[in-house]
């Protein structure tokens, strides 16, 4: 068996008893309380999952197991020469909690190379579906792989029991896993570069691999690392994690829980967000005749956008109060990479004016940048230009989180989730006993 895999059950058998005594002991005891606004209002603020991956504080932003940004970065091995972590590294840190040894990457990197090959049936799925949304060839890969789950026909044979049920599931996650690089990869070079496929090259790690599989030198590789570890997990109420989750709650295998995470992602309020603000910045460069903007000349496309009653996209954040740690450690990048990429001024102009107008307006409650306001400029930057195809990258990066949260939702016996509705002529009741009581 692995260190990944080793370390992982022994975590698993540690944390176990902790809740299992929640659950036997203190079940009753209250963690908050649901409004009726709550309830109309798409459940933010719910206390309601519980997850060890990640936690998402409003004024700080992420920590992946407790680890922030900036500590994820310089806490991880890195390939040889490079900047940013081994993303395998950053695999073995959500799945066990602990910073691996540069030993242990290497066995996790080893083991996602065994486990790379696509099936040749997955091509021709893609290739039929050329012509769709790179998110529908994305999220119909990902299903079409389904017959190759080692979950479903043990649960279906009834060969294991509830509490080894995480062992398959890894197994499937890290298979499924091994391979999106490659099917990423094959949807960018299939659509946009006349299906011209390049091979991948076994001695490369994940991020490394996968900048080659697109055809682009460095320092793509470093980025293809830092933007899959950015976008992996963002807690678990967020739709795509959300989606994983609920999914895999019905003891659906990983390949249903991806595809369906993928098309929670497609939605421009959540993954589509990064092809929509390139879409903006396009359309504001094209009425500009390429020139950068004045300030006061972007105060006036942003108001536009607002009066013609649409959103800032890259702009706000359900949970979020401040500008998002992601957006910062990519600004960052963009400083030492790209400091005089036009659209890289564009983007810093529109984080110059837009907190203040959205603050003006009034409406929104976080007026700061969220991830997906700088993700595609350094796309762009590198010849990605197709903005269709971010959210592509963004669900290759969100699939590591929330594997390793349906592997420990396995694990620790988590149920089917099911929430319970009411109907509006009960909440009408509730408020009419409410008045009656103040009344009295
Ligand atoms: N521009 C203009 N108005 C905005 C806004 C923005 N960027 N963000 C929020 N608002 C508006 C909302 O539309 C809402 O208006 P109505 O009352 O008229 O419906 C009001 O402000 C209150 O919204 P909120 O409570 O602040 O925000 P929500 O929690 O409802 O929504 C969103 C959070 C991220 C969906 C929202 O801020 C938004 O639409 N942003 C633009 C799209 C975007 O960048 N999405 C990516 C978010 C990060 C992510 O998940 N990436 O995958």
């Amino acid at each position: 068996m692995s260190i990944l895999k080793q370390t992982l059950s022994k975590k698993i058998d540690a944390w176990r008893p902790r809740t299992i005594k929640l659950i036997k002991e203190h079940a009753d005891l209250e963690i908050g309380k649901v409004t009726i606004g709550q309830a109309l209002g798409g459940m933010r603020g719910v206390k309601c999952l519980v997850t060890d991956i990640s936690y998402l504080d409003p004024f700080e932003g992420i920590r992946f197991r407790g680890y922030t940004i900036p500590e994820v970065l310089e806490k991880l091995p890195k390939p040889p020469g490079a900047e940013i972590p081994y993303v395998e590294g950053f695999i073995y840190l959500l799945l066990t909690g602990d910073i691996p040894t540069k030993k242990e990457v290497k066995e996790v990197m080893n083991e996602m190379v065994l486990r790379r090959n696509v099936p040749d049936y997955v091509y021709k799925v893609l290739d039929d579906l050329a012509e769709c949304h790179p998110m529908v060839m994305f999220s119909a890969a990902v299903v079409s792989m389904e017959k190759e789950s080692i979950f479903t026909p043990k649960y279906k044979k009834m060969e294991i029991g509830k509490m080894d049920l995480w062992d398959p599931t890894y197994e499937d996650s890290l298979n499924l896993l091994a391979k999106l690089p490659r099917i990423g990869a094959y949807i960018y070079r299939k659509k946009y570069k006349n299906g011209d496929i390049i091979p991948g090259d076994p001695k490369l790690d994940w991020g490394g691999n996968f900048a080659r599989m697109m055809g682009i030198g460095k320092p793509y590789d470093d980025l293809a690392r830092l933007y899959f570890i950015l976008h992996s997990d963002h807690e678990s109420g967020n739709v795509s994690a959300h989606t994983g989750h609920l999914v895999a709650s019905a003891l659906s295998d990983v390949y249903y829980s991806i595809s369906s995470m993928i098309n929670g992602l497609a939605g421009p309020l959540h993954g589509l967000a990064n092809e929509m603000v390139l879409r903006w910045i396009q359309d504001v460069m094209k009425k500009m005749g390429g020139k950068v903007p004045t300030k006061d000349e972007m105060k006036q496309f942003v108001w536009d956008t607002l009066k013609s009653g649409q959103v800032i996209p890259g702009y706000g954040h359900a949970v979020l109060r401040k500008t998002d740690p992601r957006y910062t450690a990519q600004r960052e990048f963009c400083l030492k990479h790209l400091p005089d990429d036009l659209i890289f001024k564009y983007v810093s102009l529109i984080y110059e004016v837009t907190p203040d107008i959205l603050i003006e307006q009034g409406k929104a409650k976080n007026p700061w940048p969220n991830v997906d306001a700088q993700s595609g400029v350094i796309q762009w930057h590198y010849g990605v230009t197709e903005y269709d195809f971010y959210t592509v990258l963004f669900g290759i990066g969100r699939s590591i989180g929330v594997l390793a949260n349906i592997i420990w939702d396995r694990a620790l016996g988590y149920p089917i989730e099911r929430p319970k509705s009411l109907t509006t002529d009960m909440l009408e009741e509730l408020v009419h006993q409410q008045e009656l009581a103040h009344q009295n």
